[in-house]
């Protein structure tokens, strides 16, 4: 197979867009795409200050590389979760990049160091390890997260999410009707005035086996493992049965998520999408549908009661 752009061997090829590219060209091709969706959905300018939330895996590093080179403003965030040996690997992997990218600024948040405990003690104490650490690692993140972007001056908190993430989700929300949930899923979240940060995923058209290309080409160094608690999760699942549609029907993920957007842009879910009221938390200041404590103060202050 030739490369369409300049009859070189090429080295990867998409179905789902006939398109085959060579080693030159193929990442070339990635970095224009990503411009191409920040363009489109209008996610950011030159001069916005983004943090791009890494984990050390492909997705997130591929990301900050390409808004580096596009000449962004892209600083990297790193939360330490404490996770057996996932955690050391996957900070020393990010820790990396960033001391090779002259200029790029990395900032970790170490959640022992900061509020006492890892994520599995966390976990270990709220559910007894009666469930995954999932429900709570992903509340943590986002807290964290937000609190970064917004103490930090950021406009913007983006993402590695690929296309096989969000139509995993999309899948998943679908099969079980949770149409709010549907409702509030899109390539751009704004920042809402309660202290809500706006996040955007550049990476929402890629498929995963795409962003996995650009970083091997590109000779990112990730971590190939995952997080030990991904095992049997449920979007795993999805995204194996979505993988069998695909492979069938090259273009299926595409075409699924694209017309869900349209479907969205057209107001489907508009009367869904009504935004919960949020005020701020007594403690901390970020924005909670609770009364006083956010989800997230309240994690520690059950610490704190023992
Ligand atoms: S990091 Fe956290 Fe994931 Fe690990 S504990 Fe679960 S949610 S699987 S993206
Ligand atoms: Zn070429
Ligand atoms: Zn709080």
């Amino acid at each position: 197979m030739k490369c369409r752009k300049c009859g070189r061997p090429a080295v990867f090829n998409m179905r789902q867009h006939k398109l085959a590219l060579c080693e030159v060209h193929y990442p070339e091709w990635f970095v224009a795409q990503t411009q191409r969706a920040i363009e489109k959905y209008h996610m950011f300018g030159p001069d916005d200050r983004v943090l791009v939330a890494v984990s050390g895996g492909k997705d997130s590093l591929a990301l900050w590389d390409v808004l580096l080179q596009l000449g962004y403003q892209a600083d990297g965030l790193y939360i330490d979760l404490g996770i057996d040996g996932y955690s050391v690997a996957s900070r020393e992997k990010v820790e990396q990049f960033a001391a090779q990218r002259p200029g790029a600024r990395l900032t970790v948040v170490d959640l022992r160091a900061e509020y006492g405990e890892t994520l599995p003690q966390v976990a270990q104490r709220v559910h007894r390890g009666r469930d995954k650490p999932c429900s709570v690692c992903g509340l943590i993140k986002r807290h964290v997260m937000n609190r970064v972007t917004r103490d930090g001056g950021y406009d913007v908190l983006a993402t590695g999410h690929n296309l096989d993430d969000e139509v995993a989700v999309l899948f998943g929300n679908v099969l079980h009707w949770q149409t709010g949930y549907i409702a509030r899923q899109a390539p751009v979240l704004p920042a809402n005035r309660a202290g809500l940060a706006r996040k955007v995923k550049p990476f929402c058209h890629f498929y995963e086996r795409e962003t996995a290309a650009y970083a091997l080409i590109t000779s990112i160094d990730y971590i190939y493992d995952e997080c030990p608690h991904a095992v049997g999760a449920t979007s795993l699942r999805h995204k194996g049965i979505l993988n069998q549609m695909e492979e069938e029907a090259p273009g299926t993920k595409l075409q699924f998520y694209l017309g869900f957007l349209r479907a969205r842009e057209e107001g489907f879910f508009r009367e869904r999408a009504e935004e919960v009221e949020l005020r701020p938390c007594s403690n901390c200041g970020q924005p909670t549908s609770a009364p006083g404590l956010c989800a997230f103060c309240r994690l520690w202050e059950r610490a704190a009661d023992r």
